[in-house]
């Protein structure tokens, strides 16, 4: 670390605009991130909050495939909602761009030039999975197979969510394209490389330097140098995306994490621009003296530890990330957040019900920074009744309450010291120097806590000082008691706003100190500032505790598909149907014959999970039907039921058993599944036609 940077330049991941923003992503980076700014500037430094939608690549086109919309159209709606939100939720960036402006689009093509014309970027030919129904190579997430490594087998073309590993596609078990399930072909196409095992050694050094970063970040890189850093393809075939800036290969994109992680640069340029200082971004970027934290989750480790910093020294003059403080994954009441299953919280919805600062304070105690944490709705209601309304909001407002009741609102002059009174004015000197430490080196599960062990500390201080009964048996103490309660509630406004500033602005007003709050200095947060006599507002509640109704209905919720994703989850289960098949001949069709068969007896199939023995009248015969249905049907379900059968399809055997038809069923993606039946009026062996 440098001892003393000029200036912090902060940067959250980019987030895809391909859906909104849930309460993984906030606790992976921007809570944290913004913690951290907000805590910095308190600290009177110059800090720069950069961000921005990662608007490229196949999460995007996948997306819009699924909406049956233009790609453009999802990353407008979904850049307009995320920016929103993320102000709603007060992460105050300084700058919210999108990768797909036209200052974007330049400095990645300018990167990429200047790499080529350095000759660092390797042409070569290689083999890619082309899927020959769709006609198109399957880049990244339009293929899924079984991960190599710990064989999760929905592993995506790019990377494995399960273990994380960075995938080339072809290295996939048994690949499959995600538009029509059909298995790819191989075939041959050129692409530009990044030769990362030449930067290996200057890389090894860099992360080696930084022994203070977090062991899961250093873990994680050691792994790849371990294996020895792999030449990566930076360009696609796609047509999203920034276009490859060389004639020849027009047809091609430059692959999305080559670009999402220059965003950073393209949007600070942005905000240059804005403040009407265009070359201001450069201190920011070029400058030795710029202190650089890169806040990700942790499955973006690679590409901020790895590949940024090659890509920034392979183009020399530029800093590189002195700390990638990742964090691990927020799961959801004990699952993983699932879009696909609508298991997520979106913070958008949240906040229709919600206030921001609960959702902060109980996130930012809950913050995934060693290890993965849940978030459980019950434990929010517990955190923000228990901790912000009983220990925190009643502290403020009994303290405000009295003193507008007995001193006319005034600061009340202090007296002699009791050694409680020591003890707690001890506590509150000392704790700014020991949640800013612990800032300083990411912890702001700790940080946070400490701060509400200082309300605890402050709360219990009012209790056993009984300012109710000084008030007639010793006055002065009852004043001195006020007076350092009063100046405590400064304290801990100061202190609590990185973390809730909504709520701390008003614990500001209410004390109606001329400056605002953004002036105070955090090292000045312990010193009782607040002068006797100085007339504050009344008391206002400040948190209202929530309804166990409240929390039921979020309960209820889970699972269910939520409007704000429209589009993009309901429509994620028909992104696994395949498309219409090639038309046929109406003889062709002639040569199926369905008839309608009664279910006369079912059983299961030893030793297999799928498997249906059935045994179907069809009029005048009888047939053995052995069907993959007993996952969402029982034999008791079956039996007696007029079904719909392909009577002339070839016997077939499965798991030894012999298949003499087959039954319809329809299949809406993912799991969903309705067996075709009729009513029993018409007879068994009638045609279907
Ligand atoms: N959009 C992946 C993600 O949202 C990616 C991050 C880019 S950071 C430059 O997790
Ligand atoms: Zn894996």
């Amino acid at each position: 670390m440098k001892k003393t940077p000029k200036r912090i330049l902060v940067t959250a991941a980019l987030p895809y605009a391909n859906g909104p923003i849930h309460l993984g992503h906030l606790a992976g980076a921007y809570l944290p991130a913004d913690i951290y700014v907000r805590y910095q500037r308190l600290q009177h430094r110059d800090v720069l909050f950069i961000c921005g939608s990662d608007e490229h690549g196949v999460a995007i086109t996948i997306a819009a495939e699924k909406q049956g919309v233009t790609p453009q159209s999802i990353v407008d709606k979904f850049h307009a909602m995320n920016a929103e939100t993320f102000a709603a939720f007060g992460v105050a960036f300084d700058n919210y761009s999108r990768t797909s402006l036209p200052i974007h689009h330049e400095t990645s093509k300018e990167f990429f030039l200047d790499l080529y014309e350095k000759k660092i970027l390797k042409e070569k030919e290689e083999q890619q999975l082309y899927c020959e129904v769709n006609r198109m190579f399957l880049a990244d997430r339009y293929v899924e197979g079984t991960c190599p490594v710990c064989k999760y087998e929905s592993a995506r073309g790019d990377q494995c969510e399960n273990c994380g590993t960075w995938l080339n596609a072809t290295e996939l078990i048994n690949p499959k394209c995600k538009l029509c399930g059909t298995t790819p072909v191989v075939r041959t196409t050129k692409h530009f490389y990044l030769p990362l095992g030449d930067f290996q050694k200057q890389l090894e050094k860099y992360v080696h330097s930084h022994v203070e970063w977090k062991d899961n970040v250093l873990k994680y890189c050691e792994g790849w140098f371990k294996e020895g850093l792999q030449d990566r393809a930076v360009t696609r075939d796609l047509s999203w995306g920034v276009p490859v800036p060389l004639k020849e290969f027009s047809d091609k994109v430059i692959y999305v994490w080559f670009d999402a992680v220059l965003g950073y640069i393209s949007s600070t340029k942005e905000w240059a621009q804005r403040i009407g200082s265009p070359d201001k971004w450069k201190e920011y970027w070029q400058d030795e003296s710029t202190r650089y934290i890169a806040f990700i989750g942790k499955d973006n480790v690679v590409f901020h530890c790895i590949v940024f910093p090659a890509m920034l020294i392979a183009k020399g003059g530029y800093i590189v990330p002195d700390n990638v403080p990742a964090n691990e994954f927020l799961n959801l009441e004990g699952g993983k957040f699932s879009k696909s299953r609508n298991n997520a919280i979106y913070v958008k919805d949240v906040l229709k019900t919600f206030e921001p600062d609960f959702l902060r304070y109980t996130l930012a105690m809950n913050l995934p920074e060693t290890h993965d944490t849940d978030f459980y709705w019950k434990d929010f209601q517990a955190k923000v009744n228990g901790e912000l309304a009983d220990i925190f909001g009643n502290f403020v407002n009994r303290t405000l309450a009295f003193a507008v009741k007995n001193f006319g609102g005034k600061v009340p002059v202090r007296g002699a010291l009791t050694p409680r009174d020591e003890e707690i004015l001890a506590l509150m000197g000392k704790t700014p120097e020991v949640v800013g430490n612990l800032y300083e080196k990411f912890k702001f599960r700790d940080g946070t806590f400490e701060v509400m062990s200082l309300a605890r500390a402050a709360n219990k201080y009012f209790n056993d000082s009984e300012p109710w009964k000084t008030l007639k048996s010793n006055p002065e103490q009852c004043a001195t008691t006020l007076h350092i309660c009063v100046q405590i509630v400064r304290t801990l406004a100061i202190l609590f706003a990185p973390v809730l500033p909504f709520s701390t602005e008003r614990i500001w007003k209410m004390l109606r100190i001329g400056t605002p709050l953004s002036e105070e200095h955090w090292n000045d947060a312990g010193a009782a500032k607040l002068a006797a006599g100085h007339q504050f507002g009344a008391a206002e509640i400040l948190f209202k505790k929530i309804e166990d109704t409240a929390i039921e209905t979020e309960l209820g919720k889970l699972g269910e598909p939520s409007e704000t994703a429209a589009g993009n989850t309901a429509e994620s289960a028909k992104e696994k149907l395949p498309p219409i098949k090639p038309t046929i001949s109406f003889d062709e069709f002639q040569k199926i014959d369905l008839r309608i068969g009664k279910i006369i007896a079912c059983e299961p199939v030893p030793k297999s999970k799928k498997l249906l023995k059935l045994q179907v009248e069809l009029g005048a015969e009888r047939r053995q039907i052995v069907a993959g249905i007993a996952e969402h049907r029982s034999p008791e379900e079956l039996i007696g039921k007029s079904i719909v059968v392909v009577a002339n399809l070839a016997t077939a055997k499965l798991m030894g058993i012999e298949s003499q038809g087959m039954l319809l069923a329809a299949n809406g993606g993912g799991d969903s599944f309705a067996l075709l039946t009729v009513s029993n009026d018409i007879e068994p062996g009638s045609w279907v036609k």
